[in-house]
């Protein structure tokens, strides 16, 4: 029987992926004992941007994914102010942070219904539930039907969720509310009040449903709970920004599962290609030299990711990631750790709401005047809903000269790199049972467990 599993594409995710899995049987059971994963479709956002009015950026680099538009718009504001020295006013801060913690939400709600919750429970046997994989989901009729009304009534709290953003942000996604200097909408009364009652509505529904049903899912596959460990080493760039410096969630590293917090030098960060179908001379070029120029074909290349690393090391981002260098879960590192952080994410964004809109100033500033400069540099991090994500700047003769992003897509779903170190999926693939080789459900139960967004890491553009 042939040990080459190939997926492609994946779906319940965005964008295109393919994985490869080799399944070999080892102390009698067969696993999952190497994996590839390549990101399908070409990027070439950084090359888009090349002559644009910097200001253009927040604008255009929206338009990277439709589902984590808002970190975007917010990092490539602050790139450009990082470049002009601007600062914003706590007004336009706040309201970021409120836009960019709904944006976390409809994110996260929409993953586990939408997206994973179909790995481990049968929808009724009719379209669009149908055609599908059949595999062994343990979970029974009753219990499986109570989950799928959840899944309708997810799709109008994910609805609920944009509609807070709206009411200071506007259209979701693609906000024209993020401009470098702060934000477009001066804050009501009115706005604040109606940004409450849905943030009340919301917290109910993560309470009472998201989470027990994350933990319900939990309960009956416990194994999951040991799985997909991969090699530890966790990743934040840290995310809103509170009162006197501090941010909800700090940036910081956790190195192979260890307890301390390890700080973060943005300079380590470097993009491998050696796997990637793009041509370079250097290894681990930092993403301000960044070069986005396309090779394909490439000997021994299988995937349009770049490779990013921290000091030559993958690193995983996202909820759990920066969940556990908050100190706020560390009760593992597995499939269900990633889906019970994430909830318990959406609780904790959604309880801190009240407070944060306590914070506005009703019809207080929302924006500083700034200068574009004519020469400069300006790179900022922040938190995606799926993790670190930065933008680096360069502007000459008053227009953006170099522009790179990288995603946590492109972290998380990272092929090998210039010494042939997997990505941390990769990795975490490594050691998971495959119980059908026609229909190998548990490999992707890892990989949804990331969230992974290959429209982000990786984009479409004619060259
Ligand atoms: Ni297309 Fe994104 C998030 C960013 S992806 S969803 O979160 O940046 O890696």
């Amino acid at each position: 029987m042939a040990n080459l599993l190939i997926v492609d594409p994946v779906t319940r995710l965005e964008g295109h992926l393919r994985v490869e899995v080799t399944v070999e049987a080892v102390s009698g059971t067969q696993q999952v004992v190497e994996a590839r994963l390549g990101g399908t479709s070409f990027r070439g956002f950084e090359r888009l941007l090349v002559g644009r009015n910097p200001t253009e950026a927040s604008h255009l680099t929206q338009r990277i994914c439709g589902v984590c538009s808002v970190p975007h718009g917010v990092v490539a504001s602050m790139a450009l102010e990082a470049a002009c020295g601007a600062k914003i006013p706590a007004n336009a801060r706040i309201l970021r942070n409120v836009v960019l913690a709904a944006n976390f939400m409809q994110s996260h709600i929409l993953h586990f219904y939408h997206l994973s919750l179909l790995d481990f429970a049968a929808g009724p046997d009719s379209p669009p539930w149908t055609p599908e994989w059949k595999v062994d989901r343990r979970i029974g009729e009753s219990d499986s039907a109570r989950l799928i009304e959840h899944y309708k009534t997810a799709l109008r709290v994910v609805r609920q969720v944009n509609e807070m953003a709206a009411v200071f942000a506007g259209r979701q996604p693609h906000s024209p509310a993020f401009i470098a200097g702060g934000f477009t909408q001066v804050p009501t009364r009115e706005a604040i009040d109606q940004a409450r009652k849905h943030a009340a509505t919301i917290a109910a529904f993560v309470r009472s449903t998201y989470i027990p049903d994350v933990e319900y899912i939990a309960s009956q596959y416990p194994e999951y709970g040991k799985l997909a460990r991969g090699n530890g080493n966790l990743l934040s760039f840290g995310a809103f920004g509170l009162d006197e410096g501090k941010s909800f969630f700090g940036p910081g590293r956790i190195v192979a599962g260890g307890g301390e917090v390890q700080p973060l030098a943005p300079k380590a960060i470097g993009e491998h290609i050696r796997r990637s179908w793009f041509a370079d001379s250097a290894p681990d070029r930092h993403p301000s030299e960044g070069i986005t120029q396309a090779a394909y074909p490439k000997e021994g290349a299988y995937s349009w990711l770049k490779a990013p690393r921290y000091d030559w090391q993958p690193y995983e981002t996202g909820p759990l990631a920066r969940m556990w260098i908050a100190g706020r879960y560390r009760k593992g590192i597995s499939v269900l750790d990633r889906h019970k952080a994430r909830a318990q994410e959406t609780l904790e964004l959604v309880e801190a709401l009240p407070g944060w809109l306590d914070g506005l100033e009703v019809g207080g500033s929302v924006y500083t005047a700034f200068a574009t400069p004519t020469e400069g540099t300006g790179a900022a991090l922040i938190e995606a809903p799926r993790g670190a994500l930065g933008h680096w700047l360069r502007i000459a003769e008053s227009k953006i000269a170099h522009y790179q992003v990288i995603t946590p897509t492109c972290w998380n779903a990272s092929p090998r790199d210039d010494k042939d170190k997997p990505g941390p999926m990769e990795q975490a693939l490594v050691g998971t049972p495959v119980q059908d080789r026609e229909h190998p459900v548990e490999v992707l139960r890892v990989i949804h467990a990331f969230d992974p967004c290959l429209a982000c890491a990786v984009h479409v553009l004619r060259i």
